[in-house]
């Protein structure tokens, strides 16, 4: 599975694509495994708050094989090249709003997000919400993250008013989109399912390394336990997975053995 030209461009002119029905067949398994990482972790979701757990898919096996489904490497693939980087991720029961902020501020590589959510989500119950070409650098994207810090002082308005694109979604649908994009959410009640991959372009170039070596220790090691990856993840891979883990897993022991005391 390959996106077409089209569905690249709107990608990278527009920071967000999305594929409906791609992961139809899949969904529902995909649904009770979501629900067995939180009941082996004991995790009971009482909607005062959002529960989260980080890495996700690589909790359990079958999980895990979403990064052999050809539809889902095939997909992310043509976004950000065959030898995409798997970079973690996480698995949320969301309560309450999403304020609008961006995952990142990428000047080099291309870093960008994977979203399974396993609830119909409209408008109003928290599909969401994305302003286009809003991960795109230069004085706009500085002005509009001063206005998002405070919309009301801003503009009289709130959050939740800001013009955007709603992806409204169905499960089996996937939204993929920069994480340089501004983004938020609204009105999705106390329990929204949510999975999220974060994927990034291989890092090449000196410049797009050091960008590799700076995100991993604050968004995967602090987060995920000191790996990127869950031992299982790495365990039950194959060569073609291993693909995708082989450049965070090298980043990864490069930066441990050369931490202080190690
Ligand atoms: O769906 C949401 O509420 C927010 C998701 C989000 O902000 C993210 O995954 O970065």
């Amino acid at each position: 599975m390959t996106l077409t030209t089209g569905q690249c461009e709107v990608f990278k002119t527009f920071g967000y694509v999305v594929i409906p029905g791609l992961l139809s067949e899949e969904i529902d398994w995909i649904t009770s495994e979501f629900h067995a990482v939180f009941k082996d972790k004991g995790m009971e979701h009482d909607g005062s708050r959002r529960s989260v757990v980080v890495p996700f898919i690589d909790q359990r096996e079958k999980l895990c094989t979403l990064l052999d489904n050809q539809k889902v490497t095939g997909t992310i693939g043509s976004l950000l090249g065959q030898d995409f980087n798997y970079i973690g991720g996480d698995g949320n029961m969301h309560s309450g709003d999403t304020a609008w902020h961006t995952d990142g501020g990428h000047q080099v590589g291309l870093y960008a997000k994977f979203h399974i959510y396993l609830d119909s989500l409209t408008h109003h119950t928290g599909a969401l919400r994305v302003i286009p070409g809003s991960h795109l650098h230069g004085t706009w994207r500085d002005q509009l993250r001063q206005i998002l810090e405070q919309p009301a002082d801003a503009m009289g308005i709130n959050g939740a008013n800001i013009p955007s694109v709603t992806v409204e979604t169905n499960p089996g649908d996937v939204l993929i989109f920069n994480h340089n994009i501004y983004h938020a959410a609204f009105g999705g009640g106390t329990a929204r399912r949510h999975v999220a991959m974060n994927i990034s372009s291989r890092a090449k170039t000196p410049n797009e390394i050091k960008e590799l070596d700076e995100y991993i220790p604050r968004h995967c090691l602090r987060k995920g336990g000191g790996q990127v990856h869950s031992d299982l993840m790495r365990e039950t891979a194959s060569p073609t997975r291993m693909c995708y883990l082989e450049q965070p897993i090298e980043r990864e022991q490069l930066l441990v053995s050369s931490t202080p005391g190690h």
